[in-house]
C-alpha cells in the first residue's frame, strides 16, 4: 500500500502544518470535513460530490465512511443534500469511502467509487452505484465490484462519455489505468489498459474530460513532499499524454485532488486543503476557484484564495430557501430532516449562518422560518453584512415539543432593501436552541421612500366587495393564515399545503346570502387526513360545520370532501381551522358552499334582490356568463316558473325593479 507508506513518511511534515483559521468563503463547506471533489452539472445546477473525513480519526489515517452531495446555482451559496451513498450500501465493502465521480446517462446517475473489499487483504476495488436522482439515494446494481485489477490500488475513478457515446473509466494510484465502459455503464468491454507512459509525476486522483477536441487528464502529482494538481493533454481519449505541469500546490494537507467543470460560461477547479479550523491531512475541506483557459487551451496556474469565485447571481429571499443553503457558518451542523432534505441543527447561542448576496429589492416586511425545538428555543436575529451588522428583524422561536416537530414562525422585518449578505444569528440560553428547515422573506414590492402626493379631497375608502360563498374560492386566496404554505398544484395554480394541527386560513367578507347547506373542499392527503372546522368571524367563532378529510394516497391526488353546514347567513370572515394528529394532515386546493334557501331573483346569492342580480341575468342572456354565483340557478332565475331562464324572466325582473310588480316569482 504505497499510500500508507507515504503517509507514514510524511507524518512528521504533516504535524508541522498549522490549520489556518479563515472566515472567508473558501473552503466551501464548513459543517463537515470534505475532500476529493467531483462536480457534475445537471439541469442548470452544479452538484458537488465529495468524500467525507470523519471528525474522529482512527489509526491516524483517512477515516472515511460515506460520500456527500452539495449543490449551488451561484457558486457561493451551497445547499447540503446530505449523504447519498455510504460504503455500507455495498455488501462486499468494508470501508474506506474514497474519491469517486458521478455521471448522468439516459436519465440515471452512475456513481463510481473506490472502497476496501471485505476479506481481500485490504485490496482497494471500484464499485458503481445507480440512482434516478442526482442527490440519491444510490444503490449497488451489481452486488460485487466493477473493477478488481489484481490487487492494484484501484482507487479514484474518473468517468467521461465521449462525443461518439463511448464511455471511459480511468483510475489508479501510482499507475493510471483505463477501461471502456459499455452503454449500460455498469459493465465494460475489452481488457484493462495501463497508460504507458503515465503523465509526469502522476500519483492519483485523475479527472478526465474533453474541451475543444483536446482531452485533459488533471491529476494529483507530487512536488516538495506533498501533492500538487498537475495535468496532461492528448488528442486521443486513450493517450499518449503530454504533461503540462502543475497548476496548483497543496495547503495544510498532504493530498490534493482535482475536479474541473464549466458552469454558466465560466471554468472552475475544485480542490481540497486542510485549512478549516481543526484541519489537516485527515481533515480536509473542498475549495473552489474560477479560472480562464489560455487561448491555446492550456490551464494557467490557479492560486488558492480565501474568497473563491464570483457569485454568479444574487439569491432571491422571497422564495423558500433551505436553511442548509450556506456560504459560511459558525457552529451549526446539518442533519436529515423529517420533512425531507436536511435541516440545520446543533444551533447554540452565538452561532450564525451567512447567506451571500441576498437581493431584498425594494424591501422585506416579514420573515418566516420553519423551526423545531425540544427545549425553550431562542431567537433568530436577521442581520445584514456581518454577524454584528444592522438588525432588521428578530424572530422568536419557542418550544415545539421535539427536534423534528416543525412549525412556521413569523416576525416583522424593516430596513432590509437592496443586496446584502444575510446573517442568521442565533441567540438564546445554553445548549441546543432549535433546528431550522427553511426560511423565506415576504416583500412589499413597493419603493421604500415614495414621494407623498397631497390630495385635496380625500378619496373615500371603497366598500370591500364581498366574495360569494357559493363561488369556487381558491384556498391560497386567504387574507390571513397561520402555519400553512402554498405550493404548485397539479390541478393548476397553487394549493395550500404543509397543514398541521392548529393551523388556519382566513377568508374575509364571504357572503353566504340567505344561507348555505353544505361545504365542498378539494383535498389531497398522503397520510390519514384530519378535519376542517368551518368557523365564523374568529378562530373560536361559531362552528357551522366540520368537514372530515381522509387519505387520498398522495399529496397531489385530489378528491372531494363534503359536509353539511348550518346556522350561517349574510357576510362573515370565514375561518377554516385545520385539526388532526401529528405531522402534515392534508392539502387544500379550493372550496365552496352550496345549498341553503334560495330567494327568487337573488342570482348573486347575497340575500337581496337588486340591480346586481338584474345585471347578472343580462350577462347570462348575452352569453357573457353561463352560471350564477347562487347555488340553485333555476330557483333564483326562473321568475315565471316555466322551467327556463329567458327573456321573459328578464322582463319580469325589470318590472319588479321598477316597482310595477312587488313579488317574485310572478305568474302573469
Ligand atoms: O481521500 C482519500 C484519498 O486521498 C483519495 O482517494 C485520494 O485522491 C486522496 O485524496
Amino acid at each position: 500500500m504505497k499510500k500508507v507508506c507515504r503517509v507514514v513518511v510524511f507524518l512528521f511534515v504533516i504535524s508541522l502544518f498549522r490549520a489556518t483559521v479563515c472566515y472567508a468563503d473558501n473552503p466551501i463547506v464548513q459543517t463537515n470535513y470534505t475532500a476529493d471533489p467531483a462536480p457534475m452539472v445537471y439541469n442548470g445546477t452544479c452538484y458537488l460530490y465529495t468524500t467525507h473525513d470523519e471528525d474522529t480519526i482512527v489509526n491516524n489515517f483517512y477515516t472515511m465512511n460515506d460520500w456527500r452531495c452539495y449543490s449551488s446555482t451561484d457558486m457561493q451559496n451551497w445547499t447540503d443534500h446530505g449523504s447519498p451513498l455510504s460504503y455500507k450500501t455495498f455488501s462486499w465493502a468494508q470501508g474506506d469511502a474514497w474519491a469517486g465521480q458521478v455521471i448522468n446517462r439516459n436519465g440515471k446517475f452512475y456513481f463510481y467509487v473506490p472502497m476496501t473489499r471485505k476479506n481481500a487483504g485490504g485490496a482497494r476495488v471500484i464499485g458503481v452505484a445507480v440512482s434516478d436522482s442526482p442527490t440519491g439515494p444510490f444503490t449497488d446494481p451489481l452486488g460485487k465490484p466493477l473493477i478488481t485489477n489484481n490487487g492494484a490500488q484501484d482507487i479514484d475513478p474518473t468517468v467521461f462519455i465521449d462525443d461518439n457515446g463511448q464511455a471511459y473509466l480511468y483510475w489508479g494510484n501510482g499507475d493510471l489505468y483505463y477501461v471502456k465502459l459499455n452503454q449500460d455503464m455498469i459493465s465494460y468491454s475489452g481488457s484493462i489498459v495501463k497508460a504507458s507512459p503515465k503523465p509526469t509525476s502522476y500519483v492519483e486522483g485523475p479527472w478526465f474530460y474533453k474541451r475543444n477536441n483536446l482531452y485533459y487528464m488533471v491529476y494529483a502529482g507530487m512536488s516538495g513532499g506533498s501533492e500538487n494538481i498537475s495535468y496532461a493533454t492528448s488528442n486521443s481519449p486513450t493517450g499518449p499524454w503530454t504533461s503540462k505541469g502543475s497548476i496548483m500546490g497543496s495547503q495544510n494537507s498532504y493530498t490534493n485532488h482535482p475536479g474541473v467543470t464549466d458552469y454558466k460560461g465560466s471554468s472552475y477547479l475544485f480542490y481540497h486543503t486542510g485549512s478549516l479550523p481543526g484541519g489537516g491531512s485527515y481533515h480536509r475541506s473542498v475549495g473552489l476557484e474560477q479560472f480562464k483557459y489560455n487561448a491555446d487551451g492550456t490551464i494557467p496556474s490557479i492560486p488558492i484564495t480565501q474568497n473563491g469565485p464570483d457569485q454568479l447571481s444574487n439569491l432571491d429571499p422571497y422564495v423558500k430557501t433551505e436553511a442548509e443553503t450556506i456560504c459560511w457558518e459558525s457552529g451549526v451542523e446539518t442533519e436529515t430532516c423529517s420533512e425531507g432534505g436536511m435541516d440545520v441543527c446543533n444551533i447554540e447561542n452565538g452561532d450564525w449562518i451567512k447567506v451571500k448576496g441576498v437581493d431584498f429589492g425594494s424591501g422585506a416586511v416579514s420573515f418566516d422560518a420553519r423551526v423545531a425545538s425540544a427545549t425553550n428555543g431562542g431567537n433568530i436575529e436577521l442581520r445584514l453584512d456581518s454577524a454584528t451588522g444592522k438588525l432588521v428583524g428578530t424572530c422568536a422561536v419557542s418550544s415545539t415539543g421535539g427536534w423534528q416537530t416543525f412549525t412556521t414562525k413569523s416576525c416583522n422585518v424593516s430596513g432590509a432593501t437592496g443586496v446584502h449578505d444575510l446573517y442568521l444569528k442565533f441567540t438564546g440560553g445554553s445548549g441546543s436552541l432549535f433546528n431550522i428547515n427553511w426560511w423565506k422573506f415576504t416583500g412589499t414590492g413597493v419603493t421604500p421612500t415614495p414621494t407623498p402626493t397631497p390630495s385635496p379631497t380625500p378619496t373615500p375608502t371603497p366598500t370591500p366587495v364581498p366574495t360569494s360563498a357559493f363561488s369556487q374560492i381558491e384556498a391560497e386566496s386567504y387574507n390571513n393564515q397561520s402555519g400553512v404554505q402554498t405550493e404548485t398544484c397539479t390541478e393548476g395554480g397553487e394549493n395550500v399545503g404543509y397543514i398541521e394541527n392548529g393551523d388556519y386560513a382566513v377568508y374575509s367578507n364571504i357572503d353566504f346570502g340567505s344561507g348555505a347547506a353544505s361545504f365542498q373542499a378539494r383535498v389531497a392527503s398522503a397520510t390519514s387526513g384530519g378535519n376542517i372546522e368551518i368557523r365564523l368571524d374568529s378562530l373560536t367563532g361559531t362552528l357551522i360545520g366540520t368537514c372530515a378529510v381522509t387519505g387520498t394516497g398522495n399529496w397531489q391526488t385530489w378528491a372531494a370532501a363534503t359536509c353539511s353546514v348550518s346556522g350561517v347567513s349574510g357576510k362573515h370572515d370565514l375561518y377554516l381551522k385545520f385539526t388532526g394528529g401529528s405531522g402534515y394532515l392534508f392539502n387544500l386546493n379550493w372550496f365552496k358552499f352550496t345549498g341553503g334557501s334560495v330567494t327568487a331573483g337573488d342570482l348573486s346569492g347575497d340575500g337581496s334582490v337588486d340591480e346586481t342580480d338584474y345585471a347578472l341575468m343580462k350577462m347570462y342572456l348575452l352569453g357573457s356568463i353561463t352560471d350564477f354565483p347562487v347555488q340553485n340557478d333555476l330557483a333564483a332565475g326562473d321568475l315565471n316558473l316555466d322551467g327556463t331562464i329567458d327573456a321573459l324572466d328578464f322582463a319580469i325582473f325589470k318590472k319588479y325593479l321598477l316597482g310595477t310588480i312587488t313579488e317574485l316569482p310572478y305568474l302573469p
